[in-house]
């Protein structure tokens, strides 16, 4: 690593050191290195003939709740098949050695807390729970039958993923906590997002707003270069390890 590198390193360890309120703040590109394809990537196969949009949206699920369950459960079987990669471990060390540390990931994938993350606010919801279309209750268990999407257990109704549709809004418990930590919190890495989804694209701009240090690690420049402290320009699980405390 050049110079320059190691100094920007240096200045990011030394502030994690200095005891701050610290929030991570993830997207798909953080799981990247699992081999989950990220939004920004052509969907494999079968699903490269839609945009995510299509198919991340209630019309989508009530146009075609078949397709639509399908693309969740092609999405949750390689999920359950992936592993979290070094930058999930580092994030969930980092938790351990910095006194405040909140975790705000988009992903649904749940990868964060398989790495031992415990303080993780899931802003979009999490693919492996359900939630009865009809009741919007949070189903944990169902039945798997040969009917696509599976029944509700409760009322018989559709069974959806339980994450955040666009179009729909985030609940006010997990957006409330997500921007007290932004509020409060004096760094802010920015990791594997394209910055391009609100209201959770507002999050790093607000915590450099407030004069947090904004630490950008994507391989792509993105609109959140123009207001970020130091910028890692590279692959998160290359990066985050980088940074290492110990
Ligand atoms: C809402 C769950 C209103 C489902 C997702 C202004 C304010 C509020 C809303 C809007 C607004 N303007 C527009 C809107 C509407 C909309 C929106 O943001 N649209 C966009 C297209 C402009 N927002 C909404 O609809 C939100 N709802 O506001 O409702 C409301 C309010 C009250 C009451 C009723 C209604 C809901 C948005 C949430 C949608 N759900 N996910 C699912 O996953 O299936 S969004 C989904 O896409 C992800 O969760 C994530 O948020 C987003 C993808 O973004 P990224 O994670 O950044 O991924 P992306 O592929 O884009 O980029 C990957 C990055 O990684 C790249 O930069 C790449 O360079 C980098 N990378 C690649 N490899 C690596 C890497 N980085 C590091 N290492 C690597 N190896």
């Amino acid at each position: 690593m050049n110079g320059v590198y190691m100094n920007i390193l240096e200045s990011i360890v030394n502030k994690l050191k200095s005891g701050q309120r610290v929030v991570v703040f993830t997207g798909a590109g953080v799981s990247a290195e699992s081999g989950i394809p990220t939004f920004r990537d052509k969907l494999d196969g079968l699903w490269n003939r839609f945009s995510a949009e299509d198919l991340d949206c209630a019309d989508g699920f009530k146009a075609s709740p078949q397709l639509v369950w399908e693309w969740y459960a092609w999405r949750r079987k390689m999920i359950v098949d992936a592993k979290p990669n070094l930058a999930h471990h580092a994030i969930a060390l980092m938790e351990t050695l910095v006194p405040e540390f909140t975790l705000i990931t988009q992903n649904v994938d749940g990868l964060h807390q398989r790495a031992g993350s415990t303080k993780v606010i899931e802003l979009h919801g999490n693919i492996h729970r359900s939630r009865c279309f009809d009741e919007d209750i949070a189903i944990d268990k169902w039945a798997e039958t040969d009917e696509v999407p599976p029944p509700c257990p409760h009322c018989g109704g559709m069974l959806r993923p339980d994450v955040v549709w666009f179009g729909e809004g985030l609940s006010g418990d997990t957006y409330g906590k997500a921007k007290e930590a932004i509020r409060n919190c004096t760094m802010l890495f920015s990791i594997g997002t394209s910055s391009q989804i609100y209201p959770a694209a507002v999050f790093p701009y607000e915590a450099a707003h407030r004069g947090a240090m904004v630490v950008q690690i994507n391989p792509n420049p993105t609109d959140l270069d123009q207001v970020t402290s130091f910028i890692l320009r590279g692959k998160a699980g290359e990066c985050v390890n980088g940074c290492r405390l110990s």
